[in-house]
Parts: C-alpha cells; sequence; structure tokens
C-alpha cells in the first residue's frame, strides 16, 4: 500500500494556458455538483480541508490541480488529483452550462493518456441523466470511465448494496469495477488507493518490488 507524504494545490486553471504542464499521472474526477468530490480528495490525502467542500452545491469552479506525493517502500512518486467543476448544479443559466462543458472537454482533450477518469455518483440516488450523458459521451468518445459510489455511510448495508448493484447495473459494471466510497467512514479509501498505486507506480513493478525486498529480507537472515 501507498502512503500520502505530501499534498498542496498546485495550479487553478478555466483555460490551457494555466493546466499544469508536466507528463505526471492525473487522477480526474468528474461527478455532479455535491457528489462529494472535494472531501474525497481530502479523505485521500488526509487533509481535512485542503479541497474545499460546502453543503451548497457549486463550490469548486475552477479546474483545481492537487500535487500529490506518495510512497511505495523506498520509492516516491509524484502525481495530480484533479478537481473539476461539478455538473448539473440547480438552475445555472444555459450560457454557464455551455462553457462549462467547453472548459471540461478543452481540459479532457489535453493530453489524454495521463488522465485516469473517476465518475462519483452519490450512492443515494439512481444516476441522473447528466451523469448518464456525461457517462456515454466520454465512452463514445473513448475515454475509459472509472465509477465511485459515494456517501455510503448515508445509506443502510442493505441500501448500499442495493444502489451499489443497480450503479452497476446502469453503467455495466462488474462486481469489483465500482468503488463503493465514504469520506466519513474512508470505506473504500484502500482500494482507491490501490488503483492508484498501479496507476502511479504500476502493478509490475509491486510484485518485483515485493519479491525483492523477500530477498532482501532472506538474505539478511541468512
Ligand atoms: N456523510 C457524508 N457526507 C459527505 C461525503 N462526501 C461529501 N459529503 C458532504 O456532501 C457535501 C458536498 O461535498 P463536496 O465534497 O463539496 O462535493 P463536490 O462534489 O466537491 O461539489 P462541487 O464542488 O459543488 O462540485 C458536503 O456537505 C460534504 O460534507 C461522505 O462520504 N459522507
Ligand atoms: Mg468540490
Amino acid at each position: 500500500m501507498i502512503k500520502i507524504r505530501k499534498a498542496s494545490l498546485a495550479q487553478s486553471a478555466v483555460k490551457p494556458a494555466q493546466y499544469v504542464n508536466d507528463d505526471l499521472p492525473q487522477i480526474v474526477l468528474l461527478g455532479r455538483s455535491n457528489a462529494g468530490k472535494s472531501s474525497l480528495i481530502n479523505c485521500v490525502i488526509n487533509r481535512k480541508g485542503l479541497a474545499r467542500t460546502s453543503s451548497s452545491p457549486g463550490k469548486t469552479r475552477l479546474i483545481n490541480f492537487y500535487l500529490i506525493e506518495a510512497q511505495r517502500n523506498e520509492e516516491i512518486k509524484s502525481f495530480y488529483i484533479v478537481d473539476l467543476p461539478g455538473y448539473g448544479y440547480a438552475k445555472v443559466a444555459k450560457t454557464e452550462r455551455d462553457s462549462w462543458l467547453a472548459m471540461i472537454s478543452r481540459f479532457l482533450k489535453d493530453k489524454p493518456e495521463q488522465k485516469f477518469l473517476y465518475q462519483l455518483l452519490d450512492i443515494r440516488h439512481d444516476p441522473s441523466f447528466e451523469d448518464r450523458e456525461m457517462n456515454k459521451a466520454l465512452t463514445e468518445a473513448g475515454y475509459g470511465i472509472n465509477h465511485i459510489a459515494a456517501k455510503a455511510d448515508k445509506v443502510s448495508k442493505n441500501e448500499k448494496a442495493r444502489n451499489a448493484a443497480k450503479i452497476r447495473g446502469e453503467f455495466c459494471l462488474e462486481k469489483d469495477e465500482l468503488i463503493v466510497f465514504s469520506a466519513v467512514s474512508r470505506e473504500g479509501r484502500e482500494r482507491l488507493l490501490a488503483d492508484i498505486e498501479e496507476i502511479v507506480f504500476g502493478l509490475l513493478d509491486a510484485k518485483v518490488s515485493e519479491m525483492s525486498s523477500e530477498v532482501e529480507e532472506a538474505v539478511n537472515e541468512e
């Protein structure tokens, strides 16, 4: 398991000139306003208020790049978690909605090979029209999307199983493909960190370094 060593807000952007300009992987969080994107970031990095959260939807209006430093064994690597402004909040004017869409699609088209998309859904509700539209548009454009059912602490155990199954059905996901998450109980945090580990450090390396540390131990014991 990786350890998060440091996190900071590296950059806030509305236009390409303001994007970060390096080749670190980007874990990109998409989802309805109020789905819990900013709370998830704070939970993952163990910092209460780094990403601003609010019960009034529409808190995140910029593309925020959080630079994170993680450690696995002796290895230290950096990556970004990108907090995108949520879609579908209240009754925003059409012009604002359009500029939001333009901002997001411009961002997603930039260095797509560096981006790993996670769509957050509130586990209490059926995926909304916009959740489904967003998923469809991105899938058609060739993006792979991962899914997270957030706010899992807000439902009973039965509801959690039922609603997670519904979300999996909606997006054609296998059982282990949906991450059930809560920023409050921290359920799903390790599962998400395992994904991030694979993205940032690679899977094969993990096995190799596990093996080499076993070999090292064995040598030390002799
Ligand atoms: N109980 C519970 N509440 C949560 C959880 N995640 C987020 N919330 C609450 O839901 C509200 C919205 O959370 P945010 O993290 O600000 O949501 P967001 O997706 O960043 O919203 P926008 O910035 O508007 O797009 C806040 O009041 C949070 O405290 C969770 O896992 N459990
Ligand atoms: Mg937010």
